[in-house]
């Protein structure tokens, strides 16, 4: 039992020995179905709980643990990581950046008062707790090409500001009280089978679908915005990684991680090649261009890389063949 620096924090550390028993908050948005399969093929089916504050699909439901958890409501989180004996938190719950800007309210409450709940229960029980941060936490001062880990991040969304909060705060906690944070800056993530919802880098998951759907892609980007991208693999991956690495290798709790970087021409055209009759037009959201133009273009990421090896599997050309076989097989 370790007791931490701060009398009204207990941490109870379990034996490296034992599986971890994770809670993934936020499960039902595009990363937590998935990052579940990962872990309970890892780790066993039950000591994986999915939780949200929808209702699942029926085959989330049926494939292992779901449970509802409002992260808002701080009795109800401490009850599950207790009943449940959860000793790595996974917390996805967050509105993205273009939703986020049009309910800022409600993303200040989810993104910032949520995390709050979530920083407390996992310094209380003495939690692994892992938080994604997004490239969207820097800002039109931030060195956009490329992006270093540390630099000036001055977001100018809700959601960039509620993410640097994050990484202050969990880093606050790992110093003040001992805690086991660990985050990521995940870029635009691409993923077949499950959608992201309401970012500024759905575009480049929307074109797969509306390409082999209608041949047709309306984007709400101009041409030539180029973001950090990667492909959802690649980011399961690397968390799952990122939360096993030996802390003694950690020389940071907060890194950037990238796989590559293209604009909407560029992906328009990688498409182009499997499927040369795609038409693809453009109709620009200013709220989201803004938004794309204040982000990095290219991101450093070579500190992961040589802390903890981190690696990606998946450039543009991979990423669209990927995509397109398997959007292609799920549409015939
Ligand atoms: C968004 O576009 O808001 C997210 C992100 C890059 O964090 N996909």
């Amino acid at each position: 039992r370790q007791v931490t620096s701060d009398a009204s924090f207990h941490s109870v550390s379990f034996s490296e020995t034992d599986h971890p028993k994770v809670l993934i908050t936020g499960g039902l948005g595009q990363l937590g179905v998935g990052l579940a399969k990962r872990l309970r093929k890892r780790f066993g089916n039950n000591n994986v709980i999915l939780s949200d504050i929808r209702k699942p699909p029926s085959h989330v439901f049926h494939s292992g643990p779901f449970i509802y958890s409002d992260i808002l409501d701080y009795k109800n989180l401490r009850e599950i990581v207790v009943n449940n004996r959860i000793t790595w938190l996974v917390h996805y719950s967050a509105l993205l950046s273009a939703v986020g800007e049009a309910n800022v309210s409600l993303a200040r409450d989810v993104n910032i008062t949520g995390l709050h709940n979530v920083l407390d229960i996992a310094a209380e029980h003495g939690l692994r707790l892992f938080v994604p941060s997004t490239i969207g936490a820097f800002g039109p001062t931030s060195p956009r090409n490329p992006t270093p880990d540390l630099c000036v991040q001055r977001p100018r969304t809700i959601y960039g500001v509620s993410k640097v909060h994050a990484e202050l705060m969990g880093e606050y906690y790992h110093h003040r009280y001992g805690l086991d944070f660990r985050c990521l800056r995940y870029p635009g993530i691409i993923s077949a089978d499950s959608q992201p919802g309401g970012g500024t880098t759905d575009y480049a998951v929307a074109i797969f679908h509306d390409a082999v759907k209608t041949g047709k892609f309306e984007c709400n980007l101009k041409p030539e915005t180029r973001l950090p991208m990667m492909y959802i693999d690649d980011c399961l991956r690397a968390t799952v990684e990122m939360m096993e690495a030996p802390a003694d290798t950690l020389s940071m709790r907060t890194y950037n991680i990238n796989a590559m970087s293209f604009s909407p021409e560029e992906l328009a055209q990688e498409v182009q090649k499997q499927l040369p009759d795609l038409e693809v037009t453009y109709d620009i959201d200013q709220v989201r261009q803004a938004i794309a133009d204040s982000w990095p273009m290219n991101f450093d990421d070579s500190n992961a890389r040589n802390d903890w090896g981190w690696k990606h599997d998946y450039d543009l050309p991979e990423l669209v063949q990927t995509m397109l076989n398997y959007i292609g097989s799920d549409s015939r």
